[in-house]
This record gives C-alpha cells, structure tokens and sequence, in this order.
C-alpha cells in the first residue's frame, strides 16, 4: 500500500489552513483605511493658500495615524486643526503632523476643524478641478487621493 499521496495532500491541506488562519489572526491586527469624499476648498485663500477636506475611515483592527501629505499643487502640505479662542478663529500645525486614527473610528477633516493646509499653490484651484494628493500613514503607508475642487460660498478664509 502507499500512504505518501494522501498524506502529501493532508499535509499540504493543513498548511494552507495554517496560512488562511494567519492571514485571517493578521488581517484582525491591521489598519485598514479608508478616504471618502476627498475635497479642496476653491482658490484664492488668503496668501494663496488652499485646504482639503475628507473623512479618514479605519475599519480595520489596529490604530494608525496620518503623518504627512504630499501634493502636486503646491510647495507644502501640512495638517492643521482650526480651534476657536476667544471667538477668534485660529489654526496651527498638528502636533508632530500626526493626526491619530483609532481602529474602528474614522477621523473629519471639515471647515473649522482638521484639514489638509495647502501652502504656496502653484495655480488656481476652479471648481471642478481634481487635484492629486498622496497621503501618508504610519501604518497602512502610501495612499494616492483625488481631490475635486468644489465652490464654497461666503468663506474665503483659512481653515
Ligand atoms: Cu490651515
């Protein structure tokens, strides 16, 4: 009698569950993140600058962090939070341009609040517009976004 065909293909059918049940315990201790509804605000801004909007999703089962944006349109890219104080409206660098993003939570980047801070745009950003932003995460590493560049009525200041 020979044993070594049936024993070859357990052997093999135990690997490949080891595999699928590696895969499965690592994709559960992984970000997994998300853009949705990647927007700019339209130019001009104050000093030419511009801001990007979106939500940062992270379904996934470890907490990752954006910390850093490249783009295409102007010479920097930083992440900024717009706070209010003293009813004055003011906005600064995100400390240590890290913008944390929990497993299972998802971050806004809206008017008033996150957003992505064009710096010394290299052209008008019209409505209608799609620009190209590569965002960059801790974790989860590279990820390229278009932006669509959209009219925002009676708010032309930073933020
Ligand atoms: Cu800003």
């Amino acid at each position: 009698m020979n044993f070594t065909m049936p024993h070859k293909l357990l052997s093999i059918a135990l690997l490949m569950l080891l595999l699928v049940v590696m895969l499965v315990a690592c994709g559960a201790k992984s970000p997994s993140i998300e853009i949705q509804e990647p927007w700019a605000r339209q130019s001009p801004m104050a000093e030419g600058n511009g801001a990007v909007y979106m939500i940062i999703k992270n379904t996934g089962g470890a907490d990752d962090a954006l910390v850093g944006v490249e783009s295409s349109v102007s010479k920097v890219a930083e992440i900024h939070e717009t706070t209010m104080e003293n009813d004055v409206m003011k906005m600064r660098p995100v400390e240590g341009q890290r913008l944390a993003v929990p497993a299972g939570g998802q971050v806004e980047l809206k008017p008033g609040g996150y957003h992505i801070m064009l710096m010394g745009l290299k052209k008008q950003l019209q409505p209608g517009d799609k620009i190209e932003l590569v965002l960059k995460f801790e974790k989860s590493g590279e990820k390229k976004i278009e932006a669509e560049v959209r009219k925002v009525e009676g708010m032309n200041m930073g933020g």
